[in-house]
This record gives C-alpha cells, structure tokens and sequence, in this order.
C-alpha cells in the first residue's frame, strides 16, 4: 500500500508540474512529497475557524475558511533551516499565488497576512527568513543565514510554494503575487531584480532596499537629536513644528487639509521657532533648530559631501520619535552595525561615521541585503508588473528613496512613459511607514495590480481613505509618479471624485 501510495503521488506531482489534469493529491499526502533540499514536516487539514498559530506567535489569526496546511523546513545552505508554511484552500481556490512578506529583521511565518491571503482565496505561503525572532543576532558568524535572511529564503519558498500547489491541486498557480511593505517591500524588489520569474506582479510598499545607505540615512538622524542632550527635541515639541510646516505649507497644493500633496515643494526652515528667550514649550532652542535642519537636510559623507540617503520629509514631524526620540537609535539599525558590520554587541551608535565606515558597510553588505539595482528589464520583459508606494509622511524609510529608484529604472529602459508600461510608483501624501497618518492610507495595490496583470488593466490612479475610529472622513486618488492629485475646484476636498491625476 506504500509504496503504491508512493507511485500515484509521484505521478500526480509529476503530471501536475507538466500541467497535464490527473487527481489531485489529499492533503495529508503532501507529508510524503520529494523536493530538493527540502524536508515537508507536516501537512494536514485545518477545519474552517479560528487559526492558533504555533507556540511564540500567539495571535489568532479569525474566520479562515478550511485550509491544507503544510510546513516544511529547507536547507540550500548546510547552515541553513529556513522554515515555511503554505496554505491551500480546501474549496474556492481563485487559482492564484500569494506570498506573503515579513518586516524588519524578519525572523517569523507571517500568520496574520497569511490569513488575509487565504480569506481572498489565493494560496499563500510564508517563511521565517531563515532564523527565529525579530533581532539581527543570528548573523553573527552566520553568513550563510544573513543569505538566507537577504534573499535565499523568500526564492526558495517561492519555488517548493509552487510545487506543493501543483501537486495538491494538479495545476500551477495562474498568477503567482509577492506583496511587502518595508522589509517586505525590499523583498519584493530582491525578487524582481535577481529571480524575475518568481512572480508576474509584486506590490512593494516603503522598501528599505537600499539597506546599507538607508541605515546610514536613520544614524544620521539619531546623531542630529540623540548625541548631545541639548539637541534633543522633546515629543512635545513634534506637534509645534508640524504646525509651523502646515502654516507653511498646507496651502502650496491648493488645499487646506493639514496634508502636503507634494513637501518637495515645501522649504520650511525651523529657524523660525527659535526662543527669543528662554526655554519654553512653544519655541526650540538654538539646538534643536540645528537638530530639526539635520533631520531635514540628507545624510552626507562629509568629507566628499556625497548624498548617502534622502531626508526625512516636512509634514512628518508628529512621527518623529521612531528616529529621533531616543534615548536609543532604532533597534532596527543598531542591530544591523552590531551585528552584521561590525560584529560588536557593545557598539556604540555614537562612533559611526559617514565616510569610511560607510565604505566597509557597502563591502560588507554586497549585495546581500541591498537590493537596488536598476535593471528590472527581464522582469518587465516576460510580463512583470510592479505596483510601488510610498508615504510621504514614512518616519523610518525616507520617502525619496523611493522617487530616486524609480527614476533610476526608468532611466535603465528609456523614461518614465515607457516604465509606466510595467511599473508605477504612487507616493501617499500623509502616510506614515506603511500605513497610519493624517493623510489617506488605505487602499487594495494588490487589487489593482490583479487587474493590471490579469487584464491588462494599468493603475491610473488608486483611491485611497483616511478613517477615524473606524468611518472613512477622507478618500483622495492616489497618482503615478510623477503626477500629482489636483482638486479640480469644486466639491468637497474630502471626496476623491473632486480630484484629478494631473502633471506636476
Ligand atoms: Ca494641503
């Protein structure tokens, strides 16, 4: 009875990658399939209901349709032990691919977006980069697990993700989708630039592909407020300069709405809430105007004056403690100079400089972890979409990263019109780090870019809402770069049918 259970699974496997109709398999029979480097380490269903992820991620991820569920460990590497899992619809496939991303330093199988995925009846799957928790630790004398972590993992699940979709449902996925933001958005980007036949369209939100340089760009502002305590701008104090920004500002869009469509048009100098006297609540002091210009001016190399990373946006002032609040720098970049750069768990942020350490980071990274090259022509060139955001208001990846590598591959294959043909880039007014924040934040790219790759649909806007405790006050289009939404005049300012997608 094995070993004929064997055959018929090996033939149904066989016959589903040759697309050719057979049965398919049972869940349960998954447990016993073959892949390169590839242990399956269960595979069962799961009744329709409430998921209670495993031990450590301990949120319930509610109403999920009944799935098959498989979790499997890879090991491309000999120091590698990358755990994923795919779930399977067990009815109402859309005969589609989902994978899901992870933030920050990675380090768990994203349930919760999983279950998103699973709820619109896609197939998904998820890993855990690679290593267990969210520090950056693990890399420690572990290069081959910074690999796995830098773009091994996501690869890899890709293609045992595709398999045991083949073979539970005796197809290929029609369309196979990758939808990340921040960490989840440079995955995104390592997908498109090294294995551009992984995916046939990918959302990428606020990516921090220029990892190295972007890191450098989040010291910078940990060194304008964090070094000296005189430089510190108390929490107190975001919401008197943000003020002072609208006051400004607000109006250079033509609209009053306490959001900057565009704050590259914004020049707003701090200068004018310096004390005239002492210390008070309502003013900053000499310092802190330096502080504040610092957060606002890119970090630089200073001695060739060489532009490292873009600047912290104005309008983006009431987020500014993830950066600049202290007493720390964020984990998230301190961790990396610990642990990957210098390999120093004492390191101290405030040593770092902008010049030669920066040269070792770029040497040591290589590649690894920054995922910025501009040459995404063979994923556009076999029928790849790419949807990308980015808030304009993001308090940890400065927003112009993301115009300047748009730019960069819309140079590589000849202007924006003809990127626009495979890629758009919609940059968010008012929103924070992958979502929150004043301006609209909520919006389906992965909607959209379902109906740019499956019809040929291209995005030429994407409506976006703000809420307030939970009722939408807001809705605005969002536009690809380089245009901007443009309130046509009449009408409420807060419905987006009132605004037009128009040149700068
Ligand atoms: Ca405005």
């Amino acid at each position: 009875m094995q070993s004929r259970h064997w055959t018929l699974l090996q033939i149904v496997f066989a016959s589903a990658l040759a697309n050719s109709p057979l049965v398919a398999a049972t869940c349960e029979s998954l447990a016993s399939l073959k892949l390169p480097d590839t242990t399956v380490t269960s595979a069962q269903t799961v009744a329709a209901g409430p998921f209670t992820p495993p031990q450590g991620n301990a949120t319930v991820v509610p109403n999920l349709p009944s799935f098959c569920r498989v979790t499997a460990t890879l090991t491309p590497s000999s120091d590698s032990a990358i755990q994923i899992e795919v779930w399977l619809p067990s009815t109402g496939w859309n005969g589609n691919f989902q994978a899901v991303d992870n933030g920050g330093w990675g380090g768990s199988v994203n349930y919760a977006e999983m279950g998103t995925a699973l709820a619109r009846g896609y197939a998904t799957s998820s890993t855990d980069t690679g290593h267990t928790g969210g520090r950056a630790s693990f890399a420690m004398g572990h290069q081959e697990k910074l690999i796995d972590f830098g773009f091994r993992s996501v690869h890899e699940m890709t293609l045992k993700a595709k398999a045991i979709i083949a073979a539970f449902y005796e197809s290929a996925p029609k369309h196979s989708f990758f939808a990340g933001c921040s960490s989840g958005g440079r995955q995104g980007l390592m997908e498109a630039q090294r294995f551009p036949e992984d995916y046939d369209g990918i959302v990428v939100g606020a990516p921090t592909n220029n990892w190295t340089n972007m890191m450098f760009g989040r010291m910078w502002v940990a060194h304008a407020t964090l070094t000296d305590p005189a430089s510190h701008i108390p929490a107190s104090k975001y919401p008197v300069i943000h003020s002072a920004v609208l006051n400004a500002c607000d109006t250079l869009d033509g609209v009053k709405d306490g959001v900057l469509e565009d704050p590259t048009r914004c020049h707003f100098d701090p200068q004018v809430l310096q004390c005239k006297d002492a210390d008070e609540p309502s003013c900053l002091t000499k310092q802190q105007v330096e502080a504040a210009r610092k957060i606002y001016t890119p970090a630089k190399n200073p001695r060739t004056g060489q532009e490292i990373f873009p600047a912290m946006e104005r309008g983006s002032e009431l987020v500014w403690a993830t950066l600049a609040g202290g007493p720390a720098p964020i984990r998230l970049a301190e961790d990396y100079f610990r642990f990957v750069v210098f390999e120093d768990p004492q390191w101290d942020f405030k040593t770092l400089n902008f010049d030669g350490d920066l040269t070792n980071a770029q040497t040591r990274d290589g590649g690894t972890l920054t995922a910025a090259s501009p040459d995404l022509k063979p994923f556009f060139s076999r029928g790849g979409k790419l949807i990308h955001y980015h808030g304009w208001t993001d308090q940890q990846v400065m927003p112009r990263n993301s115009i300047n590598y748009y730019n960069s591959v819309a140079r590589a294959v000849g202007g924006i019109a003809k990127a626009a043909d495979s890629y758009r880039l919609f940059m968010a007014p008012g929103m924070n780090h992958c979502g929150g924040g004043d301006g609209p934040n909520t919006f389906d790219a992965l909607a959209a870019l379902e109906q740019w790759v499956e019809r040929g649909k291209a995005p030429d806007s994407i409506i976006a809402s703000h809420s307030t405790d939970g009722k939408v006050d807001r809705s605005r289009p969002l536009c690809p770069y380089p245009q901007v939404a443009k309130y046509k005049g009449t009408g409420s300012t807060d419905n987006a049918a009132n605004f037009a997608c128009v040149a700068p």
